[in-house]
Formats: structure tokens, sequence, C-alpha cells
């Protein structure tokens, strides 16, 4: 019997590439999407089959985690294996403007699943979306044992959340890991996070539709990562004999402006000469520094990233300039193929998202 797994968040970018990831290791997939009038399920689209075909391996049901109504019915009456919640209002400055929203749904959200699963009675294994903006002011290096300081209401919902799921876990005797993810990007980030919007700027700018690129605080590190890389993490935290948390990421540190100088120099550009700062981007409290010490996964799960920050700009920039129908400089696709299986290759996982049969994978 294949193994069965829910996913919330499946549309986003970490829940497409889990759900390419699981689908390579013959799962039975479902996936919970949010009711929008427009179709948002373009990440999926590519991996959709018509759920006519009795061989359909991935399902999609509309649900929303500000409602307990579907997410119940979902893990009673399907009793996956494995649940992975990765929906989220996922970014930090929009949390500053939908302070309550956020809770309700990245942070309230959990105790609707982890009550579901409870009273239940189901042996499921569960994975909770943490992340590293939790530690917020916490200086680097950021473990598990790192002190929460967090700076947004998104990383105040996340901790929630977390310690809920420690909490049911200790409680109840549960399967409950959470992830503890640091920055992950990729071809198919959000556009309003700072790699993409750079990334689909200088993609832009070079064919002439865009002059300027705004940006707010240069001066912020993170630890940037591929996140193909990531979910394969995620996968390997439910497959330990015991349920644990673990931090996820590369061990280096970058800025914002040398990420953005990284994307420019590769395409041939002087950034200096694009990039005006707009104080609107500026956030009423930043986290300054995230650097990863992953010892534990390395250690425990045998987990270690392989693509450097160097090889993730080329392969965001050449995915843009791709989509603007600008011939790449072409070293991205050479990196996946170094770098990954067939589940991840340039044409599968780029090419044909771009090409984007834009609303296929939808149910109703
Ligand atoms: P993402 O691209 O923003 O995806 C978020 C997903 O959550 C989307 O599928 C979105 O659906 C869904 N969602 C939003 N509101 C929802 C609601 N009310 N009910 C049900 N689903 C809802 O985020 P991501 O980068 O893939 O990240 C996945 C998870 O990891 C998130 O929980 C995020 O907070 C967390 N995380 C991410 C990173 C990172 O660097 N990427 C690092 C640490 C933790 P729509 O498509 O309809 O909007
Ligand atoms: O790309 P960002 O918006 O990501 P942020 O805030 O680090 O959050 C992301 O990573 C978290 C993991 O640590 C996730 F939990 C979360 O869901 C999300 O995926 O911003 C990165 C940095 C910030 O310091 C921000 O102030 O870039 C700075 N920045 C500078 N100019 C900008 C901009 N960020 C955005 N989004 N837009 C700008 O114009």
């Amino acid at each position: 019997m294949p193994k069965r797994a829910l996913i919330t968040g499946i549309t986003g970018q970490d829940g497409s590439y889990l759900a390419e990831l699981l689908l390579a290791h013959d799962y039975e997939i479902h996936g919970i999407i949010r009711r929008a009038s427009s179709f948002n399920t373009e990440r999926l689209d590519h991996i959709y089959e018509d759920p006519h075909n009795p061989k359909a391996r991935m399902v999609l049901h509309y649900g929303d985690l500000s409602s307990s109504e579907q997410l119940t019915s979902l893990i009673y009456n399907l009793e996956p294996d494995e649940i992975y919640n990765l929906g989220a209002q996922s970014h930090v400055r929009v949390s500053f403007e939908t302070p309550e929203y956020t809770g309700n749904v990245t942070g309230l959200g959990i105790v609707r699943i982890l009550e579901a699963v409870r009273r239940s009675g189901i042996q499921t294994r569960f994975y909770q979306a943490s992340s590293s903006e939790m530690f917020g002011a916490s200086p680097p290096p950021q473990s598990e044992d790192t002190h929460f300081h967090p700076r947004s209401p998104y990383a105040v919902a996340k901790a929630y959340a977390h310690w809920t799921t420690v909490n049911y876990r200790e409680a109840y005797n549960l399967f409950l890991s959470c992830g503890i993810l640091f920055n992950h990007e990729s071809p198919r980030r959000g556009e309003t996070f700072v790699t993409r919007k750079i990334t689909r700027a200088l993609a832009k700018i070079l064919a002439g539709k865009q002059k300027v690129l705004y940006l707010g605080n240069l001066d912020a590190r993170r630890d940037w990562g591929y996140a193909p890389e990531y979910v394969e993490g995620m996968w390997r935290i439910l497959q330990q004999d015991e349920s644990e948390d673990y931090v996820l990421g590369t061990g280096e540190s970058h800025s914002v402006r040398e990420f953005v100088d990284e994307a420019f120099s590769y395409a041939g550009l002087d950034w200096r000469e694009y990039v005006k700062i707009d104080y609107a981007y500026l956030r009423p409290s930043e986290v300054d520094h995230l650097l990863a010490d992953a010892s534990k996964a390395r250690q425990k799960l045998g987990w270690e990233p392989t693509i450097t920050f160097r090889q993730l700009v080329r392969i965001m920039v050449d995915a843009d300039l791709q989509s603007e129908g600008i011939s790449r400089a072409g070293e991205g696709e050479a990196i996946l193929k170094e770098h990954f299986a067939e589940w991840h290759q340039w044409n599968g996982a780029v090419s044909q998202v771009l090409e984007g049969r834009r609303g296929t994978a939808n149910v109703g």
C-alpha cells in the first residue's frame, strides 16, 4: 500500500516541491487548497492528474486553516500516514498589516489540525513548518537550543504554533515534529519575497519593462538555501524513529546587498545603477541576522544542503530570464543536473511550471 500524505499549503513554493518529492516516493497525496476567484494552482498544474483517472495520485480539496470543518473531516476520513502543515500567511512584512489574520491562520490553525489528530485517535506523523524568524533578535548562529525572540506578528504566530506542537507531543505522546527552517528560495518563490523580487526585477530590466528596483533594508543577513533540498529535509524528519525538532539551513549567511550584487553581476549589470531605497519596505522591527547551526540535522538526518549561495542565485536568475523570453546565461540547468535525481530537472522543475497550464489543477 502506498503511503498517504495530507499537505496544507500545497499550492505554495514548498508545498509544490514536496508534492513532487512524495510522488517520486510513490505516495498518494491529498492537498488542501483555498477557494479563490482566480486560479491559484500554477505551481501544481504540471503534476496535476485528472481525478477521473482512477490511478490519479494527487487529489485536491478545498479548505482553509481558519476553519476546522474541512481539516477535521479530511483527517478523520483519509487517515493520512503523514500530515505536513505548510499553510500560512507567510509574509513577514504583511503580518504587520494583518496581525489578527496572521495569528488566526499561521498560529491558531495548528490547534484545528492537532485537535482533529488527537480526537480521531489516528496513527499519523505530523510535520510543522516552524521558522527561523522565531529566533528574531537572538544572535547568530541559531540552533534548536537558541532562545526565541520573535520580531513580527508572523514570528509570534509561528512560535505559538511551534510550542503548541511541542506541547501536544509531550501531553498526548503523538508523533509531531517541527522543522525550524531558515530561508529557502527557488524560481517558485513568491514574487514579493526579496530574492524573487530581485531576480524578477532584473529580468524585467533586461527585457526593457522596468527601470528601477525599489528595496528596503539592504543590510539584513539571511541564511539562504535552495527550497527543493529543504522539502527533502522535511520528509526525512518524518521518517525518523522518534519525533523531534530540527533546524535546517546552510550555515552561511549573506546580506540582501550581496544577493543583489551577485544576481546583477551574473547578468552583466551594475546594480547601483538600478536599485533605489524605498523606506516603505522597512519593517517596524527587523531581524538583522539569521545563520543556521544545523549540526543536529546533519548528524541525525544525514541532511546537508549542497546548493551554494552563488548557485542559488544563478538558478533563480536563469529561470526569471527564461520567463521573460530572454536567453539565459545557462548555468542553472547544469547545476540541477549535477545535484538532483530525475524528480528535479530543469524541464519539469522550471520550464513546465513557467509554461503553466494555469488552472487545470482545480476541483469543482
Ligand atoms: P508560501 O509559498 O507563501 O505558501 C503558503 C501556502 O499557504 C500557500 O499554499 C497558501 O495558499 C497557503 N495558505 C495561506 N493562507 C492559508 C489559509 N488561510 N488556509 C490554508 N492555506 C493557506 O510559503 P512557503 O515558502 O512555501 O513556506 C511553506 C511554509 O513554511 C509556510 O508555513 C512558511 O511560513 C514556512 N516557512 C517558510 C520558509 C521559507 O523560507 N520559504 C522558512 C521557514 C518557514 P495560496 O496559494 O492560496 O496563497
Ligand atoms: O524575503 P523576505 O521577505 O523574507 P523574511 O522576512 O526573511 O521571511 C521569509 O523567511 C522566513 C524564514 O526565516 C520565513 F519564515 C518567512 O515565511 C519568509 O519565507 O525578507 C528578507 C530580508 C528582510 O530582512 C527584509 O527586510 O530582506 C529585507 N528586504 C529588503 N528589501 C526586503 C526588501 N524584503 C522584502 N520582502 N521586500 C523588499 O523590498
